[in-house]
């Protein structure tokens, strides 16, 4: 087996537990750092190790497209590449054709596109995503799917779910890598009953772990909280269970509570490039001019190398002349707070206190106004 789940504790329907990889150990809940393009934008491998990190993200359809996927291989695979020797998961790139790339025209055999580098045209099939994870080395792949907009009529979230069965089937059967472990994605949008049928027959296919996609895909995130429980309760309770591209610090809680084991989102370091700070009080815009003068730091007690030593005043004065640093410091202090917030969540399930826990944290976020 190339990765297995251990579940130490159960507190209503949230989970506290260990996947075992070939290059060390997730707990989880677990937050996975985005690093698209083999490296988490502003920082270094070390400086997210510090943070906190477990495991990292990356994706197939950059790091094929640039530098291609035969040279990570040929310089060692993705690990040894980007100098990242924890676990890594890597996203199919389905979802990224369907974002990134021109126009896009889907048949049962694959995604066909434009390159969104130099125009070139390309294809992604299921077989294609599974070699290019295999050469990556990634220790946890995603089958390819088709992620349906929020807004898709009923019979193209039914088609999504048809192909991304099939589509799931022939990775498994193009899958030979050994140590490296094949996730499946549930898609059905916010339909119950096509979720509830997509996870079956996956269920039947024992992938060792399996992910719920499609969401944080333009719907409210209210209907998202509402459909988790069930679309969680279909997958196996042995295995991890990952929320894919999702999301904002009260999505990962509501996944929590829902059952979810593993989370990445883009928010903490793109908001991070931003200015724009996720505090215990709430988010906070360095970019406001309230903050010229502020002595205080970005967070009181948070132990994130920003926070320890730079004022709030400092990383508004480095956003203002667009110095490097500001970024670097936001994007550092937030995946701090992330993995701080699923550190504090494993805790609390541990304690069987995770309700109070995720009630105080959403008080807190969202003072009184
Ligand atoms: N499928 C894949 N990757 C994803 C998604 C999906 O549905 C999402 C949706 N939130 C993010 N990343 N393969
Ligand atoms: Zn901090």
């Amino acid at each position: 087996m190339a990765i297995s789940f251990t579940l130490h504790a159960t507190d209503g329907a949230a989970r506290a537990g260990t996947v075992h990889t070939p290059h060390g150990d997730v707990s989880t809940p677990a937050f996975m750092p985005v690093g698209t393009q083999g490296t988490v934008k502003g920082l270094t491998p070390e400086m997210v190790r510090d943070a906190g990190a477990h495991i990292l993200l990356g994706n197939t359809y950059h790091l094929a497209l640039r530098p291609g996927d035969e040279i990570v291989r040929d310089l060692g695979g993705l690990h040894t590449f980007m100098n990242w020797n924890r676990p890594i998961l890597t996203d199919s790139g389905g979802f990224q054709v369907f974002s990134l790339a021109g126009q896009v025209k889907i048949t049962d055999h694959g995604a066909k596109f434009k390159s969104h580098i130099d125009g070139s045209p390309l294809e992604l099939t299921p077989e294609r995503a599974v070699e290019i994870q295999q050469n990556l080395g990634s220790d946890i792949a995603m089958v390819l799917d088709e992620c349906p907009p929020a807004d898709g009529a009923p019979e193209v979230i039914r088609r999504a779910v048809t192909r991304s069965i099939k589509w799931a089937e022939r990775c498994k059967r193009h899958h030979s890598r050994p140590g490296q472990a094949q996730f499946a994605i549930v898609q059905g949008g916010l339909n119950l009953t096509l979720r509830a049928e997509c996870a079956r027959e996956l269920v039947a296919m024992d992938f060792p772990g399996y992910a719920l996609g499609g969401f944080s895909v333009g719907e409210a995130p209210e209907a998202m909280h509402a459909a988790l429980p069930a679309c969680a309760a279909c997958l196996p309770e042995n295995k991890p269970r990952y929320l894919m591209g999702v999301g904002r610090p009260q999505d990962l809680l509501a996944g929590v509570a829902s059952g979810i084991d593993m989370f990445d989102c883009v928010m903490p370091t793109r908001n991070g490039r931003n200015a724009l700070a996720f505090t215990d009080e709430g988010p906070v815009r360095l970019r406001n001019a309230k903050h010229r003068r502020d002595p205080k730091p970005l967070m009181s007690g948070c132990g994130c190398y920003c926070c320890a030593n730079y004022s709030r005043g400092y990383l508004h004065h480095l956003f203002a002349a667009e110095e490097m640093l500001g970024p670097t410091l936001l994007s550092l202090h937030n995946i701090s707070f992330y993995l701080n917030l699923m550190a504090d969540a494993r805790n609390a399930i541990r304690a069987g206190r995770f309700a109070e826990f995720r009630a105080g944290c959403l008080a807190r976020w969202t003072p009184a106004s």
